[in-house]
């Protein structure tokens, strides 16, 4: 397959004006007629229209009235070539398409019965021939006829302009778009629908209609959707001046999709993940998610729809803007201090469990990748999540405001235009007189950067110095690196653990402050601080101020200090896991060295973890992460050599090692964090009920009677999904006579709701217990489909990637698992296929024995015929 490269970027010959578009929607054959007006663009010299189609019948072409015979136009690979093309165009395109073979959900397909679309990145070819590409932005007005009866309801973008019956059976409705839009922002629905609808006053007074349409009986399911779109359409007008421009937004659930959701103009569609909670069957980071992925699909209809990619190659434009959005907001829909560092811890573990293993692997690209071969690969952890830690960088270096200012310049200089990550940059820089030149590296170059400290105290002098050295590992295609333009907060604690006043040599400010930003610009830098009246022990990258590996010296002494009084409650969380990361490493290294993973003489650990369990002043949901180990993936990126069976070992014990020597204290923090009453999922019941169920867990490791029963009582009187799921979990990792009870009665109790039945197959893929024979057993399960993707990623995802120890079975069968379900996958949905392929790609990273088995596997799937480029590209890559 081929590759595009973002330096072949050229703008379109010709701009679409408007798109006109009339819908027969039958789910074996659907016709669709498109009037497209289109005219040459003055930025192009190209003569020709070049349209886009994949997979669809062209049935009738006319341009200008005429319709266009073969001499006239070339058809292939998905491209149609109209040559020597007039000034203005007007062309006629009928094409014919069958949504209900549709398995890839991409473009039009049906899911239980009803129509929905998915168009980003190059879906809307799946639909029409067009020129279909983000920097091609047009007004839409799109007609749909469908039967009465089986699709009552009609939607498309925009504002609904008529509707009526056609008197045949069949009904009609009219939308119009009033802006200008790329086409992967195209969207329709038809079916059988119900909705929840509000209307809500914006800040300038006019009223708008909210709706959230789900499928009948999951009405009841709906109203935290709902809340949180309010509260996202309110922040966005409060924080960033920015107000919802359409008369009425639209979400709609569906149950097969393959993303979280879809940011359409006017009609986001969302995996019903996303949208359905009530406490019965959400639990509490459901409706955290579920908050999250309204707010973030809500705020790119200003960072995404009205101002959009010029290619997409500029994706984290969107995307790493529009995390980084949706993180402030949850932030602050928490609203305390310690609610924003646990959220800051939160995303930093995301970004270290999933984004620097992929900036260490061969799919290693940078935030605006150089090139692809299929676009739906590069949807990645690096463009999402590195792509909104670079957004909060410009934040951290031009505070709030500048930041702020930066915004309002970026929408004044390009909205309703698609642009580039360098004219955010550039936004960012102008609006504050600054130079951000080298700031770009943080787009064009893959990679971590490590950042070393140094640090020398100067009593006679009163000085304290800190020499920071970065540097950066090559990735693919990136041999050398440049420095990069480094943020990075800097406290100094005195012997009381209090923050000191800082003086930064050469800053120019006599004003005292306890944390500097550090700009660190070159390879090497001091920095000085003066008046420093004792040795202090310093706290680095506070608020992980950028995405970089910290390398800092620390004795454990001054990281259990660290973590008993840092005012900077990320960097507390990261001394404890420092502290843990650093015991666990030793032990694996015995345990390669034939020792025993037995974690005796963790006193120093033991005590660490005691001091934040028993602190009644800290934030139940802050303990909840402190107190939770280093992730097994975490620790694996920590070594040269990954033998997954020694880290699961060490980290059991470790567990069981802490359940033992805080057993008491697990029992208080259990009983101490209970939330009696009517559940509510606000912020501080869910940090109570987080530390209960990790207080279970650790005494559900001694696996003892007592442990049981208290598993057990929780199961059977939980009053929400939060501490039921807490429970069963727990069950599920203990030999206590229950579980396989619990597990049936839960799926008994939950048949009828599919999201509680992945869960029930997730939990069973992750739990110790399950083995590679027995997800295969699962798999025969009358509820279990590979074709839709939540119940695949419930079981297949979830075992291959979230049970470690059961995957990398010594003898290969759980390799030999992923290559056939990577194969079946491919010929059904290309895209869920070459998520499940990235479960390898790191395998020359594991023991030699382990490698040459995922070597075989990868070398399977790459042999496979027919094979999509989608998994292709990652095999290839992988294997290279
Ligand atoms: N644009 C694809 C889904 C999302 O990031 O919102
Ligand atoms: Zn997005």
């Amino acid at each position: 397959p081929q590759t595009i490269y973002r330096k072949d970027y050229a703008p379109p010959a010709y701009l679409v004006e408007t798109v006109e578009m009339g819908f027969d929607l039958d789910p074996d054959l659907t016709r669709v007629a498109t009037r497209l007006t289109l005219s040459r663009n003055p930025e192009s010299d190209g003569k020709s229209v070049v349209l886009y189609g994949d997979g669809v019948q062209l049935v009738q072409l006319r341009m200008n009235g005429r319709e266009l015979t073969r001499r006239g136009y070339a058809l292939g690979n998905g491209v149609l070539e109209i040559f020597n093309a007039p000034e203005q165009v007007t062309l006629e395109i009928e094409t014919a398409i069958h949504p209900a073979l549709n398995t890839s959900l991409m473009g039009l397909y049906v899911s239980n019965g009803n129509f929905f679309t998915q168009c980003e990145a190059e879906g809307f070819r799946k639909i029409t021939f067009f020129p279909d590409r983000p920097d091609v932005m047009a007004k839409y007005k799109v007609m749909l006829r469908a039967d009465k009866k089986k699709y009552p309801v009609l939607l498309s973008n925009g504002n609904l302009i008529e509707q009526g019956d056609l008197g045949d059976g069949r009904h009609y409705a009219l939308w119009e778009d009033p802006f200008k839009k790329p086409s992967y922002l195209f969207a329709l629905v038809a079916g059988s629908l119900v909705c929840q609808e509000e209307t809500c006053t914006l800040k300038s007074g006019r009223e708008v209609l909210l709706q959230v349409w789900v499928e009948e009986g999951n009405l009841d399911k709906t109203q935290h959707a709902m809340d949180s779109l309010k509260h996202s359409i309110r922040w966005d007008e409060e924080r960033y001046g920015l107000e919802l421009d359409l008369d009425r937004f639209m979400i709609v659930a569906v149950g097969d999709f393959n993303m979280g959701a879809m940011e359409n103009k006017g009609l986001n569609i969302f995996n019903t993940k996303y949208v359905l909670a009530n406490p019965r069957i959400a639990t509490d980071a459901d409706y955290a998610g579920i908050e999250s992925v309204v707010a973030h699909e809500y705020f790119h209809n200003w960072t995404g729809n009205r101002v959009t990619c010029r290619d997409w190659f500029q994706l984290s434009l969107k995307e790493g803007l529009t995390v980084f959005r949706d993180q402030e907001f949850s932030a602050d829909m928490i609203g305390t201090d310690s609610g924003r560092a646990v959220k800051r811890i939160e995303d930093v573990r995301v970004l270290r469990q999933a984004q620097f293993p992929e900036d260490a692997g061969p799919m290693a690209h940078p935030v605006r990748p150089d090139s692809y071969v299929e676009i739906n690969n590069f949807y990645t952890v690096t463009v999402y999540e590195k792509g909104a830690e670079v957004v909060r960088m410009y934040q951290t270096l031009l505070g709030r405001d500048g930041f702020r200012k930066g915004m309002d310049l970026y929408f004044e200089r390009h909205d309703g235009h698609a642009v580039t990550c360098d004219d955010f940059r550039l936004a960012m820089a102008d609006a504050n007189g600054r130079d951000l030149s080298q700031f770009e590296l943080w787009y064009s170059q893959a990679g971590t950067p490590r950042v070393k400290v140094e640090t020398a105290y100067d009593a006679g002098q009163e000085a304290f110095e800190i020499t920071l050295s970065q540097s950066c590992a090559p990735t693919p295609g990136q041999a050398e690196k440049k420095p990069f333009h480094i943020p990075v907060a800097v406290g100094l604690l005195d012997s009381q653990g209090l923050d000191m006043p800082l003086f930064l040599d050469g800053s120019g400010s006599a004003e005292a402050f306890t944390t500097a930003v550090l700009e660190l610009t070159e390879s090497s830098q001091t920095f000085r601080f003066k008046h420093v009246k004792e040795k202090p022990v310093p706290s680095v990258l506070r608020n992980f101020s950028a995405p970089v590996h910290l390398d800092i010296d620390y004795t454990e002494a001054e990281l259990a200090f660290l973590m008993a009084h840092d005012s900077d409650a990320f960097n507390r969380w990261e001394a404890g896991q420092r502290l843990a990361m650093r015991r666990m490493l030793a032990l694996v290294k015995t345990v390669r060295e034939g020792g025993q993973a037995d974690a005796g003489a963790a006193g120093p650990l033991h005590d660490a973890f005691r001091a934040t369990l028993t602190d009644s002043r800290l934030d139940p949901a802050f303990q909840e992460f402190a107190l939770t180990l280093p992730s097994e993936t975490v620790l694996a990126e920590q070594l040269d050599v990954v033998d997954p069976h020694a880290i699961h070992a060490v980290r059991q014990a470790m567990r069981r090692s802490l359940a033992q020597a805080l057993r008491g204290e697990w029992q208080i923090a259990y009983q101490a964090n209970r939330t009696p009453g009517e559940y509510s999922p606000d912020a501080e019941s869910a940090g109570k009920r987080g530390l209960k169920n990790l207080a279970l867990a650790y005494l559900v490791e001694l696996d003892d009677d007592a442990a049981h029963r208290l598993a057990q009582t929780q199961y059977d009187n939980a009053n929400n999904m939060t501490d039921r799921i807490g429970a069963l979990a727990a069950l599920a990792n203990s030999s206590a006579p229950g579980r396989e009870q619990a597990l049936a009665r839960f799926y008994e109790d939950f048949e009828q709701e599919a999201l509680v039945v992945d869960k029930w197959f997730s939990l069973q893929a992750m739990s110790r217990k399950t083995d590679v024979a027995a997800v295969r057993e699962l798999m025969r399960h009358p509820a279990f489909t590979l074709k839709n993707p939540n119940r695949a990623r419930s079981l297949i995802f979830s075992f291959c990637n979230g049970n470690p120890s059961q995957f990398h079975a010594a003898d290969g069968s759980g390799y030999e698992f992923w290559a056939e379900q990577v194969i079946a996958l491919n010929a059904i949905n290309p895209q869920v296929a070459a998520r499940l392929a990235r479960t390898l790609d790191r395998w020359r990273k594991y023991e030699p024995a382990l490698q040459q088995k995922m070597k075989a596997a990868l070398q399977k799937v790459a042999a496979t015929r027919s094979l999509s480029k989608d998994v292709l590209e990652v095999v290839t890559k992988s294997l290279a």
